[in-house]
C-alpha cells in the first residue's frame, strides 16, 4: 500500500450490464437468486502515452433485498450523478484511484457504485504500474482457504446431499444461510455429516430479532466459527447484547459500511469477528482500512461475496490475502456458480485453496468474446 501508482488521465468510461443465470438457485432469508444482472465499468486510462483498460464489477443486486443499493439505481447514481462528478473534477488533470472516494464524498451512500469505479481505476493503475491488487493492498499470502456459502434448503436431504458435494470439492468451510424456522435442525445435519472438526458457520441476513437469543443460543453446541448478521443492520446495540447471550461469536455483514462505524461496532461489542466485502464499504481502499483496524483490535476478519463474476472474486482474492484475514472467506470457485466465467481462467479451487493472482490488476484478462456474448446493455458515457 506504501508505493504511490502513476497518476493517470481519465480516457474513457463504458457502463455494461450482462445477464449470467447462476448453475442453480440460491436461497437466502431475503430471497432466491436465479441469475446474475450485473453491471460492470470499463475505465480507459492514460498515462505518458500508454492507454489502459481497468475493470470494476459492481456488487449490487437486481432488487434491494441485500442493503438499500439495486443494480438500476447503481447505474442510474453511476450515470447521472457519480461519473458526471469523476469526470468534472478530473478533466484536464492527472489522479489516484484513492482520490475517487474524496472526489464522489458529497454523494451519501451508494458504496456499491463507488466502490466499483474505483475497482476500475485501481485496476487500470496497477495494470500500467505492473502490479497485482494482491501487492497493492499489502498480501503476505499466496493462496488464500476457500469456503463456501450455501444456500437455504427445504428439505435437509437435499441439504446434506448439496453440503455432501462441495466437502468433495474441497472446500475447507461451510457457511449455511439460516432464517427462522431452518436453522437449529440443519445446523445438527450439517454438523453430524461433517464430523466435528470441519470449520462451520451461519448466516442470517438479518432474519432475526433481538428477542430470539435464546433459541440462537441453542446454535452454541455445535461448536461453530460464527454467527454472521443475525440482527438488522442498524441494530447495533442488539448485536452486542447477543453477543453477551449467545457463546458463538457474533460476525456483521450488512450492519458494517465504513471503518469508522467498524470500529464503533467493535468498540460497542456488537462484533466479535467482520465480514469484509469492498462493494459495501465504498472499496477495496476502505476495505483495507477496516481490515487494519480490526488487525489493531484482534479482531478476525474473512473476505465475504456477493456472488461476484472472476472480475470480483480476483480482487477479493488479493485482498484477502492480507495477514488479517485469518477465516477462510466466502471465494469459491468460479463453477459454484457459473457454468463459464467471464475472465480467461476461472477461479479455481485447488486442495481448498485459491490460488492469489499475481499478474497485473486483477490479474485475469477479460474473456471478450463470451463477455459480448452475456451483454445486456453497453453505455459510453461521454467525457
Ligand atoms: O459470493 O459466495 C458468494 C456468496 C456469499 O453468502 C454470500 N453472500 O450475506 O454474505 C452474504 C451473501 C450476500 C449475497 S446473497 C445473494
Ligand atoms: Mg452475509
Amino acid at each position: 500500500m506504501n508505493v504511490p501508482l502513476p497518476h493517470v488521465r481519465l480516457g474513457a468510461i463504458e457502463l455494461r450490464r450482462i445477464a449470467m443465470p447462476l448453475v442453480s438457485p440460491f436461497r437466502t432469508s431475503f430471497g432466491v437468486e436465479r441469475d446474475r444482472d450485473i453491471l460492470l465499468v470499463r475505465a480507459t486510462v492514460d498515462a505518458d502515452g500508454t492507454s489502459v483498460d481497468g475493470w470494476g464489477e459492481c456488487v449490487a443486486l437486481a432488487d434491494p433485498t441485500y442493503s438499500p443499493e439495486y443494480v438500476d439505481g447503481a447505474q442510474h447514481v453511476m450515470v447521472h450523478q457519480l461519473l458526471p462528478r469523476l469526470i468534472a473534477s478530473t478533466t484536464g488533470r492527472t489522479f489516484d484511484a484513492a482520490d475517487v472516494a474524496t472526489i464522489l464524498s458529497p454523494f451519501h451512500g451508494h458504496p456499491m457504485a463507488k466502490a466499483a469505479i474505483e475497482m476500475a481505476i485501481l485496476d487500470a493503475q496497477l495494470r500500467l504500474a505492473e502490479r497485482s491488487f494482491a501487492e497493492h493492498l499489502g498480501a503476505t499470502a499466496t493462496r488464500i482457504p476457500s469456503g463456501v456459502s450455501v444456500g437455504i434448503h427445504d428439505s435437509i436431504d437435499d441439504l446434506l446431499a448439496t453440503v455432501q458435494g462441495y466437502v468433495d470439492d474441497g472446500y475447507v468451510r461451510i457457511k449455511l444461510k439460516i432464517e427462522p424456522g431452518s436453522d437449529i435442525e440443519h445446523v445438527a445435519a450439517v454438523r453430524d455429516l461433517i464430523g466435528p472438526d470441519m470449520p462451520l458457520q451461519v448466516d442470517a441476513n438479518t432474519a432475526y430479532q433481538r428477542t430470539d437469543g435464546r433459541h440462537l443460543a441453542a446454535l452454541d453446541e455445535f461448536q461453530m466459527l460464527l454467527i454472521e448478521q443475525p440482527l438488522p443492520e442498524a441494530d447495533i446495540l442488539g448485536h452486542a447484547r447477543l453477543a453477551d447471550e449467545v457463546e458463538t461469536p457474533i460476525c456483521l455483514d450488512e450492519s458494517l459500511v465504513s471503518a469508522s462505524g467498524t470500529a464503533d461496532a467493535i468498540e460497542l461489542g456488537a462484533c466479535e469477528i467482520a465480514n469484509i466485502k469492498p462493494g459495501r464499504v465504498g472499496g477495496y481502499l476502505e476495505a483495507v482500512k477496516i481490515h487494519d483496524l480490526c488487525v489493531a483490535r484482534d479482531v478476525p476478519v474473512w473476505c465475504g461475496g456477493m456472488v461476484e463474476t472472476g472480475i470480483g472474486r480476483a480482487a477479493n482474492a488479493g485482498l484477502a490475502a492480507l495477514p488479517g484475514f485469518t477465516l477462510p472467506g466466502d471465494i469459491s470457485a468460479s463453477t459454484r456458480f457459473y457454468a463459464r466465467d467471464i475472465v480467461t481462467e476461472p477461479i479455481m479451487v485447488i486442495d481448498g485453496h485459491v490460488a492469489v493472482p499475481t499478474a497485473p490488476g486483477l490479474g485475469f484478462d477479460i474473456d471478450h468474446e463470451f463477455l459480448d456474448s452475456v451483454t445486456t446493455s453497453t453505455i459510453a458515457i461521454d467525457l
